[in-house]
């Protein structure tokens, strides 16, 4: 383990069968380590930004064991916005000053491609300043088939409509035996990792996530990170790594132990140790805790996401961010917790430093 510690402090890159032993470290070393990179690159800073998540339909055509948004039997509730609903949804949101519109919706087939597109056409048109983060590859593979557009066609499709940037959102565990259980039939690791990497060498930048604390273990977590390190490495494109935290409530794949605090930061350490090429990590507030989210940037995170406003995916499966966060409430608990809060743009541009 010495060796291994001693190869990190240096920088030092470690070998396959090394990379499997970060977990053995303790939790102090790993913050450490991780926390000594976090502040190289961003001392003490804490990055957030003003947004709005949107999320246009919850009718789906995938079956995520894991996914409590989506209308079934859990949760009874179907629902489409009209694309005038969207648009209002995205102006109110501009007035009270988001920056960004995430928008993340279900598979919906029954609505079409258009659908999908026009929503961003018409939210550019009638705000040409607000920066649109929207679809997730497993939503770019879902319109691939809807159409039978290439993915090639439905990004230059997204780029037409005004998208400016991609969620990670739908990496879940790229490991394929969980993927088929808890994913079946939703875009392929190989394909999430396609559509990132074509979308990179368009100019444009993404994120990527991890579901984590479900039914993966260790070592598909470090699997996961390594295979994000090797498209980063070859595209440079991706913004922030964000470790989704699994919540356990209404829906079908019966976790039944949640994972304890420390393993949740050793993970976020270990994922700013290993992805040296990816900016930003990024504790989500909704899936930690805004508590937890503000201990993880003590171990390596430096962006906690945003304001939200309305949070329906994971606030589903019990996470308490149903209606997002104050903002002076956010930058009062990233200064009571020792850091300096700075609203960023989507893109991390620093629009204020909170001093
Ligand atoms: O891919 C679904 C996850 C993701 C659960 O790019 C769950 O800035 C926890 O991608 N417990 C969508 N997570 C959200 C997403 C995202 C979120 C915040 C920021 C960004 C970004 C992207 O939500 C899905 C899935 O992995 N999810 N169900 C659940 N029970």
């Amino acid at each position: 383990m010495k060796k291994i510690i001693k190869k990190l402090q240096n920088n030092e890159n470690l070998d396959s069968n090394e990379v499997l032993r970060l977990y053995d470290i303790d939790i102090f070393t790993l913050g450490d380590l991780a926390k000594k990179i976090k502040e190289k690159k961003f001392g003490r800073k804490v990055f957030f930004n003003i947004n709005r998540h949107i999320n246009p339909s919850n009718i789906c055509k995938d079956i995520c064991k894991f996914c409590a948004f989506s209308a079934h039997r859990k949760n009874p509730n179907p629902y489409t916005l009209s694309i005038d609903e969207c648009v209002k949804i995205a102006k109110e949101a501009y007035k009270k000053g988001a920056k960004e519109v995430h928008i993340v919706s279900a598979h919906n087939p029954e609505v079409g491609y258009e659908y999908y597109m026009n929503i961003v056409k018409v939210i550019r048109q009638e705000l040409p300043d607000i920066h649109i983060k929207a679809f997730t590859a497993a939503e770019v593979n879902f319109l691939s088939e809807l159409s039978g557009k290439s993915y090639d066609e439905v990004l230059d499709d997204m780029i037409e409509s005004g998208v400016d940037s991609m969620p990670g959102g739908g990496a879940e565990i790229f490991d394929e035996k969980i993927r088929n259980k808890i994913c079946k039939g939703k875009v392929t690791s190989q394909n999430w990792l396609k559509i990132h990497e074509l979308w990179h060498k368009r100019g444009k930048k993404s994120n990527a996530t991890m579901l984590f604390g479900h039914i993966e273990n260790r070592a598909h977590r470090i699997d996961h990170m390594l295979k994000l390190k090797k498209l980063q490495e070859k595209t440079g494109g991706f913004n922030a790594f964000i470790p989704l935290v699994y919540q356990r409530k209404n829906n079908y794949l019966n976790v039944k132990d949640f994972l304890t605090g420390q393993e949740i930061l050793k993970t976020v350490a270990i994922s700013r140790i290993l992805l040296n090429n990816i900016p930003h990590i990024k504790a989500y507030w909704p899936t930690f805790t805004l508590n937890l989210a503000l201990v993880a940037c003590e171990y390596g995170a430096d962006d906690i996401d945003g304001t939200i406003q309305k949070e329906s995916i994971q606030s589903a499966a019990g996470a308490s961010s149903k209606s997002g966060l104050n903002m002076n409430e956010l930058i009062y608990q990233i200064k009571d917790a020792g850091f300096i809060p700075v609203e960023r743009d989507s893109l991390y541009n620093e629009i204020k430093v909170y001093k």
